[in-house]
């Protein structure tokens, strides 16, 4: 299993994440796109790598705003994995 990271290692990498932001034991961003089914598109590119990962965001759908949260609960907290995974999603939002 990942392994929690420290607050230290947490806001690091964050510096490397534009736009997202610490909220407790998680990591959020929200993407805004022209049209509902824009939207709904990148959270089929994000499902299809967070499958491959077997690693998966919680999804807040607000018409053309996605709002993606990262957590590993298994771990309890942020890890390495929630990381890999931000980097993922902001691919599938090119
Ligand atoms: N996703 C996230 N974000 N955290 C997990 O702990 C997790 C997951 N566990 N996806 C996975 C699936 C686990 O349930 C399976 C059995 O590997």
């Amino acid at each position: 299993m990942a392994s929690k990271l420290t607050d230290a290692e947490i806001a690091q990498r964050l510096k490397n994440a534009s736009g997202w932001t610490r909220d407790g034991d998680a990591i959020r961003k929200s993407f805004s796109f022209g049209t509902f089914a824009d939207g709904i598109r990148f959270v089929d590119r994000v499902a299809v790598a967070a499958d491959a990962m077997d690693h998966h965001p919680d999804v807040d759908i607000r018409y053309t705003t996605i709002t993606m949260t990262l957590s590993t609960h298994s771990a309890g907290g942020l890890t390495a994995r929630d990381f890999e995974l931000a980097a993922r999603i902001e691919q599938a939002a090119r």
